[in-house]
């Protein structure tokens, strides 16, 4: 099965680190993101969104991470995506819940206007309502992860056995390492995000995302995720 990906993208990287773990062989294809090679014709006629990450398998195309995730655990009987209906419509939920919530305003209302040129908002005003709003909401999601979701009792999302979601959250949450995000006010999410960078396969597959977004942007000042924001 191909994978068209890029590796600083978070949705591909929650697809990378789910395959690693589980030993699942990719032909990894990488598109250049930054060239937009995503907006050409080859590739908006693979997905018309333009987005990655898109999997083929033969004739079969998909495109939305969580699909993706899904697909490849059916294909390879993986138990991070159970078959009993309650255990797997757990898992729906939480996958659900990410990617309604705590990715719209943690990624899309905190962490890429101020990381990307191009989701940065027209004016200084508008950049700020953004960021509080990001970061308000953002707030409020990880308090119902730490407290609820996760609590202190399960070591994952869905109860102490790795599933898709948490593949999919600890993408998105590693996120926050690029602006200095501190999530150690919500003991409970710092954990399980630690527990998840010690998988192994961990380290190769952000390296990437490391090195080009982490690294670079150690020094430079962003907003504030634990005060007003400022910036
Ligand atoms: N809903 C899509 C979102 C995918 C997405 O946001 N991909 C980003 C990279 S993380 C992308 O391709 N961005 C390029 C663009 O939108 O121009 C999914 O879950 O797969």
């Amino acid at each position: 099965m191909r994978l068209h990906h890029h590796p600083l993208s978070t949705t591909s990287r929650a697809v990378l680190l789910f395959a690693a773990d589980q030993a699942i062989a990719l032909d990894l294809r990488l598109v250049d993101l930054f060239a937009g090679e995503h907006l050409e014709p080859p590739f908006a006629a693979l997905n018309p969104s333009c987005q990655v990450p898109v999997l083929e398998d033969g004739s079969f195309r998909l495109t939305e991470t969580t699909a993706i995730l899904k697909y490849l655990a059916a294909r390879h009987g993986s138990r991070a995506y159970p078959v009993d209906a309650r255990l797997r419509a757990r898992v729906d939920e939480r996958l659900d819940w990410l990617n309604t919530g705590l990715a719209r305003d943690l990624a899309y209302g905190f962490v890429y206007p101020q990381l990307y040129p191009h989701h940065r908002r027209a004016d200084d005003a508008a950049q700020q309502a953004t960021l509080d709003w990001g970061r308000r909401q953002a707030r409020r999601w990880l308090g119902v992860l730490d407290a609820a979701l996760l609590g202190t009792h399960n070591r994952c999302l869905c109860g102490d056995s790795l599933t898709l979601a948490d593949y999919f959250g600890a993408a998105l949450l590693s996120l926050g390492d690029a602006v200095h995000l501190d999530y150690a006010p919500w003991p409970n999410v710092h954990a399980w995000l630690a527990r998840m960078k010690a998988l192994p396969c961990w380290g190769d597959v952000n390296r990437v995302f490391e090195t080009l977004v982490v690294a670079p942007n150690r020094t430079r000042r962003f907003a504030a995720f634990h005060d007003e924001v400022t910036a």
